[in-house]
């Protein structure tokens, strides 16, 4: 395969204004017919020839202004159909392929869906239905006719307005649709089959009516309840926020199960998994609820991120994904908790985008090259790009970012454009300074910000001394210092904020007053020198320091806060995130520190000044219960290997359970006093207060399991059999899937009877079991390979057995090298039915070079193919 650079782009020679077509879609094969009007591109070269994609399609008929272009006038390769002499511009180009969308088990392009006809065409499935210039700068406009059996695809969608609609002999039926804005060809969708609609309306601030309508089958339309009122509220939210107006009639959203991905933002067809849609108080959990809210949201924001302003080539993925991931992040902050969402985003990015910018796939946000699109569909694209348009809002305000979008659409609407477009509209539309910031889009690897503190009492001065340093990644030996949006805020000793007047920032002083001259307690100070000096005056007391508040960059933040410094932050600091940051902080330290004993065979001890710092955040009142049960939870055994110079999962798992079960010991009484004032009430609501309550009542329900006690055990089991809802029904059962032996397997096997029929519901069976850390695990999951509950070729099965298993360090990476041929095995197998899930799985070697050398032999052997 070839590697394609972004440095060799070139426009493309021709232009496609509108495109026919018509689908014929059958049991046997389906007869795609395209009707496309070719234009110059104003620089190309004339009578160049036109190169068309295409894998998997069948040429019936090729034909240039209604005549059949003849053997000598085009080649036709695996991959490419090129048109060698076109005609003068403009002309009409006819294609028609047959194309077997039944056999289709990739999920890209046109397949069937438990009987259902839907496609994929993002990053390069378009070219999977038929030959087209399939690259996200050939924008046309697109109407869609679709013929089918009428009994068995009584529905027949696609993009646009519905303009036609007949019957045809034999029992056949069409649809006609129309899409009156121009796209590119990986937002045309199609669907047909069996499927019932929850409809709803919203009317848009400027009084217009959409049809909202969510498809699923029948049975499910009860499910959908959620989804509509987070469609409702993301629409309501992108007028608010950002002025952003929905631009047709009609809304459609189908649920699918057989789905690569979470979701697909096609222009009024978004295309969804299932398990983004359907949810009931029974069935799904409050992440499932959380998790349907963000991505209705996102998929919805691609309308104007994405859709009406589109990217010019993949390597621009970020300036859609990265800038739509940060508007779904505000969206579900503004309808939960802000600092709750932050956290949750947070440890995201440096439980999954830390470690991959620092292993051998690091890449930058937009990378320079790739062989396979598909691939790139990462963390680092999609969560530190999010990062990075945060940085724009954290360094401009609310309001500068709020002019540069406006800006943004006003120069770009209708185009494909690039990230140094959208850099461009927030430069401009605030006269900003923003040197060194466009390095986030290029520069792979995780900042070091490191920072020394002093306080000066007799001159009333507080000093940072801040250093950055981006190590050397893949690719990328050597880099240049970047522009690091650093929020500080100074407390004084009774907890309170400091008001910060001016700081010298290493050029001048300034002085510190927010947009309408009031003072301001939290600064954003731009780091943008390897080593910059500042210091802050008329600071009357020691103060602790509060740094990167919210999280103001995607760095590594080491600095000399001390840990009763810390301590107190996580009494007192103002800002919540980093409230939470100094017990992480701590509780990072201790477990390392517990990790390097472990090596040393010393005995284990834990520090008791952290567990009364836990003691007093769970037993406060004032504070937010979801905050709360955030700010208990210890940093995942992921986190803290990537912490590691050479990751010791072993170690890491058994200091991580030791300070687990000490806490769970010495806060026994306050966990079952969170347990037993917590619990729901009959009725499930989806709101902040009722899902606060259940975090904090199962994060205090796992502690106490932990300790594997008759009374702690049996609450648990309480817990299980008197759950109403799935939230607290899945916490129950993970509680007591803690300890392997007899109710473990009792209890597993109650719930999968109950929830046998539901497959969202068995993923959950699934990854719980897969995700076990009980020793030997492997073969269990082997065995669940051939349950029932199992399918290899439904994406969301694989990625909750196969995906689960792999995110368990003790199992994945044991030492006899089981999980590594499991996976390898697993592979093999999954990339001849689905190329793209067998990738997506094959990532978890991606952190091979972090283990000792023993696993890193036994990785490389099974990962190289043996
Ligand atoms: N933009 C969508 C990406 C996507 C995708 C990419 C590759 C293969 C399958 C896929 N399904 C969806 C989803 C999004 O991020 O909004
Ligand atoms: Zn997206």
């Amino acid at each position: 395969p070839k590697e394609i650079f972004l440095k060799d782009y070139e426009k493309p020679d021709y232009y496609f204004e509108t495109v026919h077509l018509n689908f014929a879609l059958g049991e046997e094969h389906t007869i795609v017919h395209s009707n496309i009007s070719v234009v110059s591109h104003p620089e190309g070269g004339a009578n160049a020839p036109l190169k068309l994609d295409g894998v998997d399609v069948k040429l019936r008929s090729l034909k240039v202004n209604g005549e059949d272009v003849k053997d000598g006038g085009y080649s036709l390769s695996a991959k490419q159909l090129i048109l060698h002499r076109p005609p003068s511009t403009p002309f009409k180009l006819e294609i028609t392929t047959e194309i077997e969308p039944q056999n289709n088990t990739t999920l890209e392009g046109l397949y069937k869906s438990t009987g259902n006809f839907c496609t994929q065409c993002e990053a390069e499935g378009f070219r999977r239905i038929t030959f087209y210039q399939d690259r996200p700068d050939v924008m046309a406009k697109f109407t869609t006719r679709i013929e089918a059996d009428k009994s068995l695809y009584p529905v027949l969608l696609s993009n646009g307005n519905l303009i036609e609609q007949g019957d045809l002999s034999e029992g056949r039926h069409y649809a006609l649709w129309e899409d009156p804005f121009k796209k590119p060809c990986y937002l045309f969708a199609l669907v047909a089959g069996q499927l019932a609609s929850r409809d709803d309306e919203f009317t848009t601030c400027s009084g217009r009516k959409v049809s909202l309508r969510i498809w699923t089958p029948a049975q499910d339309i009860p499910k959908t309840v959620h989804a509509m009122y987070s469609l409702k509220a993301a629409m309501k939210w992108d007028e608010e926020v950002f002025g952003r107006e929905y631009d047709l009639d009609l809304f459609n959203i189908v649920a699918v199960p057989d789905f690569n991905m979470g979701a697909m933002e096609n222009k009024s067809l978004n295309i969804f998994n299932s398990r983004l849609v359907l949810a009931s108080p029974e069935t799904a959990s409050d992440a499932d609820y959380a998790a349907i809210l963000g991505v209705i949201g996102h998929e919805y924001f691609h309308n104007w991120t994405g859709n009406r302003v589109t990217c010019r080539d993949w390597f621009q993925l970020s300036l859609k994904e990265g800038l739509t991931v940060f508007r779904d992040q505000e969206f579900s902050s503004d309808m939960g908790s802000r600092a709750v969402k932050r956290i949750a985003d947070v440890v995201r990015l440096r439980i999954s985008q830390f470690p991959q910018d620092a292993g051998p796939m690091s890449h930058p946000v937009r990378p320079h090259s790739y062989i396979k699109m598909d691939n790139f569909y990462t963390v680092t694209v999609y969560e530190k790009g999010a990062e990075v348009v945060r940085m724009y809002q954290t360094l401009l305000s609310k309001k500068g970012f709020r002019k540069g979008m406006d800006l943004y659409f006003e120069r770009h609407d209708s185009q494909a454009v690039t990230c140094d477009d959208f850099y461009a509209a927030m430069r401009d539309a605030n006269t900003a300074n923003l040197a060194n910031f466009g390095l986030w889009y290029s520069q792979s690897g995780t900042p070091i910000l490191t920072i020394y503190t002093s306080y000066d009492a007799s001159a009333h001065t507080f000093q940072l001394k801040c250093r950055q340093e981006i190590p050397p990644t893949a690719g990328q030996p050597t880099k240049e210092p970047m522009l690091i949006p650093l929020a500080i805020g100074l407390l004084g000793s009774k907890g309170q904020d400091l008001p910060l007047t001016s700081v010298y920032d290493g050029a001048s002083l300034k002085s510190l007053k927010d947009d309408c001259g009031n003072g301001v307690t939290t600064v954003v100070l731009r780091v943008e020198k390897a080593e910059q000096e500042f210091i802050f005056t008329d600071i009357l007391e020691r103060p602790v320091p509060s740094l990167l508040r919210g999280f103001s960059a995607p760095v590594r933040l080491v600095s000399d806060v001390a840990d009763e410094d810390l301590l107190f932050l996580l009494a007192h600091d103002s800002d919540e995130f980093n409230r939470w940051e100094a017990g992480q902080t701590i509780g990072r330290k201790l477990i390392l520190s517990l990790v390097s004993a472990l090596q040393q065979g010393k005995e284990l001890f834990i520090n008791k000044d952290f567990v009364n710092g836990l003691r007093s955040t769970l037993c406060n009142s004032s504070l937010d219960k979801e905050f709360i049960a955030k700010a208990i939870t210890l940093p995942a055994e992921s986190e803290l290997m990537d912490l590691m110079e050479v990751a010791d999962p072993d170690a890491v798992h058994t200091a991580r359970r030791f300070v687990v079960k000490q806490i769970a010991s010495s806060l026994r009484q306050e966990f079952l006093d969170a347990v037993n004032t917590n619990r729901s009430n009959e009725v499930y609501e989806f709101n902040h207060e009722s899902m606060a309550r259940r975090a904090l009542k199962n994060v205090s329900l796992g502690y106490l399991a932990s300790l594997n006690e008759p009374e702690t055990i049996q609450l648990a089991l309480n817990e299980y059999n008197t759950a109403t809802n799935m939230t607290e029904q899945i916490a129950a059962l993970a509680a007591i899937a803690q300890n392997p032996g007899e109710l473990r397997t009792e209890v597993l096997s109650k719930f999968y009877e109950q929830w046998q029929k539901d497959s969202l519901v068995t993923n959950k069976w699934l990854a719980l079991q897969a995700l076990s850390d009980i020793p030997g695990n492997v073969k269990n999951v082997e065995a669940l390979l051939d349950h029932p509950a199992f399918d290899m070729k439904n994406p969301n099965k694989v990625y909750s057995l196969v995906g689960g298993f792999c995110g368990s360090a003790v199992n994945f990476h044991a030492k006899d090298g089981l999980g590594y041929r499991f996976l390898g095995d697993m592979v093999l197998k999954l990339d001849k039915i689905n190329p793209q899930v067998a990738s997506r799985m094959v990532s978890a070697f991606s952190k091979w070079k972090k283990f000792d050398l023993h696993r890193q032999e036994l990785a490389k052997w099974i990962h190289m193919g043996r």
